[in-house]
């Protein structure tokens, strides 16, 4: 049966702003307080879902979050109607007003973990919610993305819907951003890589000194149980702790993997060549070639990596067999890393192609690419079982880049996020696109 990588995208909010939030990601913590434009924020993204839809990819688009999360506020004491709940917000508390209007939901790859029904015990596409819980905004996140994704994913015979971890810092987890599956082709069963920051219980394992460690062992240990893998067909690896203390806040930061091959840097990872060896027995033994490309710290420094977001492009096989980059604007304007791109596509290598985009308006924020898509690997019976009002089309595109003209604005600075109106700005077209792709009631306002 046909198999596909399908990448749903998540569409940017319309509170898009720069709050600074995110301690450990170098690009939120320089761009705090700067307005943002969440009008060209959302339409960078949807030409970005338009143009992999244009070149042949299965394309699908998930919602954002309603913002400001009111309902969270009313769970830190503040009270009234919701317009006096935010005022309270902006006058007692403001960190707590602006982590509660973030659009981070758009970095899809940490909504959840995905494993694909050739890995999973019982046959199904197994999902797990990210519970995001080293961040406050990012924590508030996965009750309504689990309806979201619930949403997309209904059919019980096809899709397994897991809920969040215990939210602790020991169970800590970010979702696909620390996860990549190898495989020889989609549809079959293919070795699924869980990259941990540190560990919570075992103290052998080194941890960064200044930033944290957002993923743990236990919780992608966990999260590989309750999806039901085989040993066989996992493998865990520690990410370098001072990769992380230098602003690699996930492993998409550092690596990427698609098909048989991990692009990496030579910085990533703890104990590599012990890694490199079991990813390559474990696939071999389902049939498949293992293949590193690792770009040396002599040609890309792991500044130059974290200030270009090299590694967190999206890797795409194309119909010869080759693969296909693609990466942030922020890659060109870097001459080493660009230069590094021109002789990796001429070597004659794996990777021949690479096109950039313009994804600034998140790349201030730390999401690039990749943090932008969550990848899904379905055979043809589960693609067809996917609510279709998700999946990317030429009209699909259109209505959407209408709905942002209509509801977005195209500055918000953080004196606007205590405005009222932007909440029911935010509600109103929410409620349009809900309709629009067909997810039925998923937000707090429409099921409270
Ligand atoms: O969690 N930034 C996000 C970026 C997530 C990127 N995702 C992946 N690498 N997969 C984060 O740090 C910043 C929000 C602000 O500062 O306003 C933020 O949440």
């Amino acid at each position: 049966m046909k198999s596909y990588e399908v990448n749903f995208d998540g569409l940017v909010g319309p509170t898009h702003n720069y709050g600074g939030l995110s301690y450990g990601n170098v690009a939120s913590q320089s761009n705090s307080q700067q307005s943002s434009n969440p009008k060209e924020a959302a339409l960078q993204g949807l030409a970005k879902m338009k143009a992999l839809m244009e070149m042949g990819f299965q394309q699908g688009v998930l919602a954002p979050q309603e913002r400001p999360d009111v309902a969270g506020l009313r769970n830190l004491g503040f009270s009234g109607s919701d317009a006096q709940v935010i005022e309270q917000a902006a006058k007692q508390a403001m960190p707590l007003l602006v982590a509660s209007c973030s659009a981070s939901s758009m970095w899809v790859a940490n909504a959840a973990t995905v494993s694909p029904s050739a890995d999973t015990a019982d046959g199904r596409v197994h999902f797990t919610a990210a519970n995001l819980n080293c961040k406050y905004h990012r924590s508030i996140e996965h009750p309504t993305t689990s309806r979201v994704l619930g949403a997309m994913f209904a059919d019980q015979k096809h899709f397994a819907h897991h809920a969040a971890l215990p939210a602790v810092a020991q169970f800590g987890d970010e979702g696909a951003a620390n996860h990549t599956r190898f495989c020889r082709e989609y549809g079959e069963a293919g070795v699924e890589f869980f990259v941990f920051g540190r560990s919570a219980f075992d103290t052998r394992y080194p941890a960064p000194q200044k930033y944290p460690a957002r993923q743990t062992l236990e919780a992608s240990q966990a999260v590989a149980r309750l999806h039901g893998l085989s040993d066989d067909g996992v493998v865990y690896a520690q990410q370098n702790p001072s990769v992380i203390d230098q602003g690699v806040f996930h492993n998409d930061v550092i690596a990427v993997g698609n098909g048989e091959a991990l692009f990496y840097h030579e910085d990533a990872f703890l104990d590599t060549e012990q890694m490199l060896v079991e990813l390559q027995g474990k696939l071999a033994k389902r049939g498949g070639n293992f293949k590193a490309i690792c770009v040396p710290r002599s040609q890309v420094s792991v500044e130059d990596a974290v200030r270009s977001y090299l590694f967190n492009s999206q890797l795409l096989s194309r119909a010869d067999g080759s693969m296909l980059l693609i990466v942030p604007q922020e890659c060109q304007n870097n001459d080493r890393v660009w230069q590094y791109l021109q002789g990796l596509t001429s070597s004659g290598g794996l990777i021949r192609e690479v096109k950039v985009f313009d994804l600034k308006q998140s790349m201030q924020n730390g999401g690039g690419p990749a943090c932008l898509r969550l990848r899904v690997a379905l055979n043809e019976t589960e693609l067809a079982a996917v609510n279709p009002g998700v999946i990317m089309t030429a009209p699909l595109y259109d209505t959407l880049t209408q709905w942002v003209d209509k509801h977005y604005r195209d500055r918000l600075s953080e004196t606007d996020l205590a405005d009222p109106q932007l909440l029911l700005e935010c509600r109103t077209a929410l409620d349009e696109l809900t309709q629009i792709l067909k997810l039925g009631a998923v937000y707090p306002f429409q099921i409270n």
